[in-house]
């Protein structure tokens, strides 16, 4: 009998487990997915996709399409080809059109448009990148949200949280905040002051956990040193709060199962990889690492302990933040939407414009459907069978086959198309699934779980040559904005999974600022500018102003240059001015 259990494809934290039953979706009443899912899933029907393929405009059918395809790939080198690939759907089988296109010779790109800075901090300081997963969570006394959005990115934590303690550092009242014991509204981009300040108090006050410094962080004194290098007032002063409110954070989680939580936010910055890095150090002052309900929760690797079947390593890559499209002939993009979510769109759109043909692979309409040449449509998660795992819990979810239906054509389908036309060897779809089950142990309830994914990590020591701690040895300054200038802050949005689903189309401004609801302005950054109508929101800051991801415009006004570290994209860390538009 066919089975009923899937699980969500989409780019979230939480990796929903589904039943199908009857064309209805269902949440898995087991685990953290706790019979509930969220507005995307419950509404998945609700929204219109690419039914028919098309070539300039011009609809034709599936094999037209892939004829077409061939054709374009034909017409010029594959060394003039880029396979540009992002994660609109997470499942494992994604990747097997990329390892199609890199044995064929083409490009393919590195790097994030995420989470890349704060991963780069964590694995400098650490060695390694292994996560704190939710069922270690759900074990803490203590919760702190660093830049993480619970309600809107991660809902299934929710539950997790009764009872618990809870402390917020964020520059915008999220729901969260306004329920926590202590929120902290920290001026965006100084998250690397507070948590060297709560460094340094931890051992003014004598509060470090002394015996796993000495094991697992010996260079401690040095970093302690580097903390003191900040004036106390001044920086208070300037991040937006007092030293009480150090205080009260300290004790809160001294002698406290914590886990610190946290999410992009507040790694969207050149120096994301330090701020990441700095957050870690305080944690390693409170010894939380390799303990139970204890540890740093970040935005982990999805891929963590799994062996990848499908091969990048000889594929020549480019950026995915500053990709230099107009290098290629031929752009073949498969689960994204570089036209809106990559940084800096006046540049992307000329880059774009000198590619002979764009192919753009996915399920909805949007700003690169649009301008795409040829256009194959996708099939559903329903449609196709796959294996997902997550990036903050350890589940590895089996998502079977659900619906038939004539439109579109699976990622895999697509490879062997390719395959069979470029004479490249390709496993049978049931191979790799296998391959990636293979990697899982089953647990009592009948649930899969990645097996090499360690619950604590670190218990034995860091994964650095020597086993400790690498502390931070300087850092810089962040910038501050200039008078008229405000700081961006772009952010998920409850009705939008990036750009897919319902987009939001304004901005949101503090009500002092003194512009009326429904007003058309325009923001201003150093690299572009927008046009939107203002919301007003008193939950932000009045040095603020929010756009949210999906946003059209968004990324006028945002850099593409690169974090220092973890070649990832620094959504903010542009400023912007406001002009009233007549
Ligand atoms: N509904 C919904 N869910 C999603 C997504 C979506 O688009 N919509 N996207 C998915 C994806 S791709 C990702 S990467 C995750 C991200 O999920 P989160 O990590 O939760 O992402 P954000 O909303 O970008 O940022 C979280 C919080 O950081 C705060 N923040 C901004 N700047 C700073 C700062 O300088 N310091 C501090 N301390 N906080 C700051 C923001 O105000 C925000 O509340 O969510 C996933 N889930
Ligand atoms: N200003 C600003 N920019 C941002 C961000 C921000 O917070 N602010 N967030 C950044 C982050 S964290 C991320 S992760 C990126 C996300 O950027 P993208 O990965 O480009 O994300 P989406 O906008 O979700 O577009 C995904 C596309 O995948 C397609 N798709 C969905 N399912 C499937 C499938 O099964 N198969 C195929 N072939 N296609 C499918 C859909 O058509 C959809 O258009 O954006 C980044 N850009
Ligand atoms: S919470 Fe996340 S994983 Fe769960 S159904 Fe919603 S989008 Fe999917
Ligand atoms: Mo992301």
């Amino acid at each position: 009998m066919k089975s009923s259990i899937t699980a969500c494809p989409l780019d979230c934290y939480d990796a929903c487990g589904i039943v199908y039953d009857d064309g209805k979706l269902k949440a898995f009443k087991d685990g953290h997915t706790n019979g509930f899912l969220c507005p995307h899933i419950n509404h998945y029907d609700a929204h219109a996709r690419i039914e028919k393929a098309r070539y300039k405009g011009q609809e034709i059918s599936m094999d037209e399409a892939l004829a077409k395809l061939k054709e374009i790939l034909d017409a010029n080198l594959k060394s003039e080809t880029l396979c540009y690939r992002s994660s609109g759907n997470f499942a494992l089988m994604q990747g097997v059109t990329e390892h199609v296109f890199a044995q064929m010779g083409t490009y393919v790109t590195e790097g994030s448009l995420c989470d890349g800075a704060g991963e780069a901090g964590i694995i400098e300081g650490r060695g390694s990148n292994k996560n704190m997963p939710l069922s270690e969570i759900a074990k803490s006394e203590v919760i702190v949200f660093w830049g993480r959005n619970p309600h809107v990115t991660s809902s299934h934590l929710l539950p997790l949280i009764k009872d618990k303690t809870v402390i917020v550092i964020d520059p915008v009242k999220t729901k969260i905040a306004k329920m926590a014991d202590l929120h902290i509204q920290i001026k965006p981009h100084t998250d690397i002051f507070l948590a060297m300040l709560l460094y340094r108090f931890l051992h003014i006050e004598d509060s470090c956990d002394d015996a796993f410094l000495k094991e697992f962080a010996s260079e401690h004194e040095d970093y302690y040193e580097l903390t003191q290098t900040i004036r106390i007032k001044a920086i208070l002063e300037d991040i937006g709060m007092t030293l009480g409110q150090i205080g009260d954070f300290l004790h809160l989680v001294v002698g406290k199962k914590t886990a610190i939580v946290c999410g992009v936010g507040m790694q969207k910055y050149r120096d994301g990889a330090d701020v990441m890095r700095a957050i870690d150090a305080f944690a390693v002052g409170l010894g939380l690492f390799g303990k139970k309900g204890c540890g740093v929760a970040y935005l982990g690797n999805s891929k963590e302990a799994i062996k990848m079947p499908f091969d990048l390593s000889k594929a020549k890559k480019v950026s995915k933040v500053d990709t230099p499209f107009d290098e290629f002939k031929t752009v073949f993009i498969q689960g994204a939407n570089p036209l809106s979510q990559m940084p800096d769109s006046n540049r992307v759109r000329d880059s774009i414009e000198h590619v002979e043909n764009v192919v753009y692979f996915g399920l909805y309409e949007n700003e690169t459907s649009e301008i795409a040449d040829l256009v194959i449509p996708a099939k559903t998660f329903l449609e196709k069978d796959d294996i997902r795992t997550s990036y903050s819990h350890n589940g590895m979810m089996l998502m079977h086959q659900q619906q038939e239906s004539d439109i579109g054509i699976s990622e895999y389908d697509l490879a062997v198309f390719l395959a069979k036309e470029y004479d490249i060897a390709l496993k049978s779809e049931a191979e790799y699934l296998e391959h990636f089950k293979n990697h899982a142990v089953v647990k009592i309830d009948g649930s899969f779980e990645v097996e090499k994914r360690e619950a604590i990590p670190y218990q034995e020591g860091f994964d650095t040559d020597d086993g400790e701690f690498v502390f931070l040895e300087e850092f810089e300054v962040p910038q501050k904005v200039e008078e008229n200038e405000f700081y961006l802050i772009t952010v998920k949005s409850p009705k939008s999974l990036n750009s897919q689903f319902y987009r939001e189309e304004n901005v949101y401004l503090h009500s002092a600022l003194g512009y009326k609801e429904g007003e058309l302005v325009k923001l201003i950054s150093n690299v572009g500018e927008v046009e939107l109508p203002v919301k007003l929101n008193d939950d932000l800051r009045e040095d603020c102003v929010l756009i949210y991801s999906g946003t059209k415009g968004v990324n006028n006004l945002t850099t593409s240059k690169h974090s220092y570290e973890g070649k990832s994209a620094i959504c903010q860390e542009n400023f912007v001015r406001i002009e009233k538009v007549n």
